[in-house]
């Protein structure tokens, strides 16, 4: 998969290539969050996928680390227009994790601790797109930038990518999160410029 392997061989797009329209690139990470961190411990943390008819699969920590992890190397796009290239997580595909998971939902609400909400077709969770990151650049995954796990979607602007990710609702409808209530596109494609409703 393009996304994945671009960090480990071939040449570099030059940077402009790789810069959706309206993006400029930065090098550090900055955090953006709209309220305070969660402080979640790993002993209570727990990952849940409802399906539209109410099965419910969870995984504590000790199970999410005990899947199989990938290590994605990807670029991140804000809406507030900073990109960053070359980002290197570890975590466990969505394939993963909603591979036994029956289901005839289309939609996809994701859901934070501390509230935060984001919603996006499941497809787009599905086929080697989407990660519930609990590493960043070789490290454990910071608070502020998530930890202990976050929604890692990287196609979509950043918005989509759940920090303090705690389950995902499968829905039958689409339904708005936070920001998609707000104002903000209902997709938010950063090579369509997707960023507000009407875009
Ligand atoms: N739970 C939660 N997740 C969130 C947010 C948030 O406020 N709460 N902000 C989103 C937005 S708008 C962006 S740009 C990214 C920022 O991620 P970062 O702080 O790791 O850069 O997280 C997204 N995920
Ligand atoms: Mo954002």
């Amino acid at each position: 998969m393009a996304i994945v392997s671009r960090g480990f061989h071939g040449r570099r797009q030059s940077s402009e290539h790789r810069l959706p329209p309206g993006q400029y690139e930065v090098t550090d990470f900055p955090v953006l969050s709209a309220g305070p961190t969660p402080r979640v411990s790993r002993d209570v943390w727990e990952f849940t996928v409802v399906t539209e008819t109410g099965d419910r699969h969870s995984w504590n920590w000790r199970q999410l680390l005990a899947l199989p992890s990938e290590r994605p190397v990807v670029d991140l796009h804000c809406v507030t227009k900073w990109s960053k290239f070359d980002t290197t997580w570890q975590g466990v595909s969505m394939d993963t994790l909603l591979g036994d998971v029956e289901t005839a939902a289309e939609y996809a609400l994701v859901h934070s601790y501390g509230g935060y909400t984001t919603n996006l077709p499941l497809a787009d969770l599905l086929d080697g797109k989407a990660w519930i990151a609990y590493g960043y650049g070789g490290a454990d995954l910071p608070p502020e930038h998530g930890g202990p796990a976050r929604l890692l979607v990287p196609h979509l602007y950043l918005w989509k990518s759940a920090k303090w990710v705690r389950g995902i609702q499968l829905l039958m409808q689409d339904e708005p999160g936070f920001w998609e209530s707000a104002g903000y596109h209902d997709y938010g494609d950063p090579w369509r410029e997707q960023r507000y409703q009407g875009d």
